[in-house]
């Protein structure tokens, strides 16, 4: 019975897992990350949700298609993907996915550059094993931004780009600990339906598919602690990389936190993130830093017998 075979390495970030696929990936031309990606989105989106989706997947993983960069001081390019569609950029996922290179030998302790659908980005593997992850150019796009949420009424949060497009909320009024984590979905899914019918926006017209709430933590290591919403309604188990550079971008434009001071972010199952910012050229550039665990190697077989060859549709 023909049958389509796809080699995998899984891991998990901080909580949060990562499928990079090693083989069996459609093969895409010579073009911009970002162009591959809507070719994959267009031409081969059945791919995307075989690897992520139910049966073979969940809602909180995320895929990355792993190819040539076009770009030779490049290791490769990356396109992550999760249960609804494509992301500009991953964080806990670059970090799983250097993990996943260094398991099966590919790469050294030191700097990679990878090409993403957002830009440019630097992962370095470092010899305890971590992975500092400088990401795109992030920015708070807009401040104290109040949205009428029915039932929860008005909640107000900044806008922040940092490769994925954030909504921030800070006075949210909701307890961030896992006995609460039902009542934190149906809030932060009530938030993000509001923006979509309040047609609220990021730079020319990116959709807000991450909204991240924060709470001030003083009695541990960490700074603040997070809950983060991501498009497909999971949430991030991990704190959320690219939502942690969000948050260090909106710090800095709030004078909070000067280049090269640390942010430690807890994530919602209780991982820490430590975080930083560069500004170059007046742009804030942030470092993540965190650590992945391989858990799996593993080979997808997608059937033609099999009702959910290309998984359970959403
Ligand atoms: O770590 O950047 C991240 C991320 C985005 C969505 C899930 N994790």
């Amino acid at each position: 019975m023909p049958q389509h075979r796809i080699r995998v390495v899984d891991s998990h970030t901080a909580g949060e897992p990562t499928r990079v696929v090693i083989d069996g990936s459609p093969e895409l031309p010579a073009i911009s990350a970002a162009e591959r990606a809507a070719l994959l989105r267009h031409e081969h989106d059945a791919f995307r949700s075989a690897v992520v989706c139910e049966p073979r997947g969940s809602d909180a993983l995320v895929g990355a298609w792993l190819g040539p960069a076009l770009d030779p001081s490049c290791l490769a390019a990356v396109i992550y993907f999760n249960n609804v569609g494509y992301l500009g950029m991953c964080i806990h996922g670059t970090i799983g996915l250097m993990a996943t290179l260094a398991h099966l030998g590919r790469i050294e302790p030191g700097r990679h550059r990878l090409e993403t659908p957002a830009g440019l980005v630097e992962a370095e593997l470092l010899e305890s094993g971590d992975v500092a992850v400088t990401n795109v150019a992030s920015y708070r796009h807009a401040a104290d931004v109040a949205i009428d949420v029915p039932g929860f009424g008005t909640v107000v949060g900044d806008i922040a780009f940092a490769g994925n497009w954030f909504f921030l909320v800070q006075d949210h009024g909701q307890q961030l600990t896992r006995e609460h984590t039902e009542s934190l979905v149906q809030y932060t899914r009530a938030i993000r339906q509001a923006i979509i019918r309040n047609n609220v926006t990021g730079a020319a017209g990116g959709e807000i598919d991450h909204i991240a709430l924060f709470t001030d933590e003083s009695d541990g290591d960490a700074d603040s602690r997070d809950f983060v919403l991501c498009p497909g309604g999971a949430f991030d188990r991990s704190p959320c990389g690219t939502g942690t550079s969000a948050k260090l971008a909106c710090l800095h434009a709030q004078g909070r936190l000067k280049p090269g001071q640390s942010w430690r972010q807890r994530g919602f199952v209780g991982e820490v993130f430590e975080g930083s910012v560069a500004v170059r050229d007046g742009q804030v550039f942030p470092t993540v830093r965190g650590r992945a665990h391989v858990t799996a190697e593993a080979t997808l077989i997608l059937s033609d017998r099999d009702p959910f060859r290309s998984g359970i549709p959403q």
